[in-house]
């Protein structure tokens, strides 16, 4: 099971304030550098989703994904909503991994319109988490979010002014070329 969230942060900078959208964009919140540990990427207001949820759930396990490039061997896009956390990706090949690429990305497209509450984000951990910094959270195709620093297990963003969408794509905002990673990705929400 995933570790528990830890309580939201609400003296981070709030994102930008965009209130329309399609997408999910993963790139830029938390400011922290500690992985090891559950990080939470506040914007100081509490999301319309979690109001509107009777109940929340991850609505990304087992849809359908894509991104820009890869997948490294044994590591494609749909291992990010497998609903395995495990960041033992060298041993057990659980998660996706592209290319090395400046600004690489992935996205899960959730088969309709959600409300989302926060998306969380789960970095490998046997090695190379570095690799993985401020990830654009961008939901149909504005921006939600970013999570600023090294991703953790998990980086928890909680999305405010977007939050009703179909499309999640997260960017790597990592400043040079790299690979982009993630053992799981979860979105959690309930349909609209
Ligand atoms: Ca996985």
């Amino acid at each position: 099971m995933p570790a528990s969230p830890t309580a939201l942060d609400a003296s981070r900078p709030e994102a930008p304030r965009r209130t329309v959208g399609r997408r999910v964009f993963v790139g830029g919140a938390v400011a922290t550098s500690v992985w090891s540990a559950p990080t939470v990427a506040g914007f100081g207001r509490v999301a319309a989703a979690a109001s509107s949820c009777s109940s929340l759930e991850n609505v990304a396990l087992g849809k359908a994904t894509t991104m820009s490039s890869g997948p490294w061997p044994g590591l494609p896009a749909e291992k990010g909503v497998n609903g395995n956390t495990s960041g033992a990706m060298s041993a057990d090949r659980n998660g996706f991994h592209t290319w090395q690429e400046l600004n690489a990305w992935w996205e899960v497209d959730l088969g309709g319109i959600f409300d989302i509450a926060e998306v969380r984000l789960w970095n490998r951990g046997d090695c190379c988490q570095s690799r993985i910094q401020n990830v654009a959270i961008d939901l149909d195709g504005v921006s939600a979010g970013v999570a600023w620093g090294t991703i953790g297990r998990p980086t928890i963003v909680p999305l405010t002014t977007v939050s009703r969408g179909q499309v999640v794509r997260l960017t790597n905002g990592h400043p040079a070329s790299q690979w982009f990673h993630l053992a799981e990705v979860e979105v959690i929400g309930c349909p609209a």
